[in-house]
């Protein structure tokens, strides 16, 4: 290591640790107001999932209180979530998107 005493004799050192950068979870919260179909087109059109994935999840959702959309870089997930929330009020749905650390 670099850190070698002044002795001329070398010593191991721990190699550094490198820690990952979190991931965050994207996930959608259920409301009594807005449409089912609403939050299907949003998982499709911002999460780019299949018809038949979006409605398993929108279930999910409405079942379960909250559900995971996906999982990204903390900048990913903070503009999906800005997004959602963003279309949802431009179409005057009370939806909700919010991300939290994975683990
Ligand atoms: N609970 C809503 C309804 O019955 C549907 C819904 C599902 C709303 C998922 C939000 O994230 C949501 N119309």
């Amino acid at each position: 290591g670099s850190q070698d005493s002044d002795r001329g004799v070398a010593t191991a050192t721990a190699p550094p640790k490198l820690a990952r950068p979190p991931k965050y979870k994207v996930l959608l919260n259920n409301d009594d107001y807005t449409p089912m179909e609403f939050v299907v087109d949003v998982l499709v059109k911002f999460f780019y999932m299949p018809v038949e994935k979006a409605t398993q999840i929108m279930l999910k959702v409405h079942t379960e209180g909250k559900a995971v959309c996906g999982v990204y870089s903390r900048d990913i997930a903070e503009t999906k979530a800005d997004q959602v929330n963003s279309y949802s009020r431009e179409n005057q749905q009370p939806l909700l998107c919010h991300i939290e650390v994975d683990q």
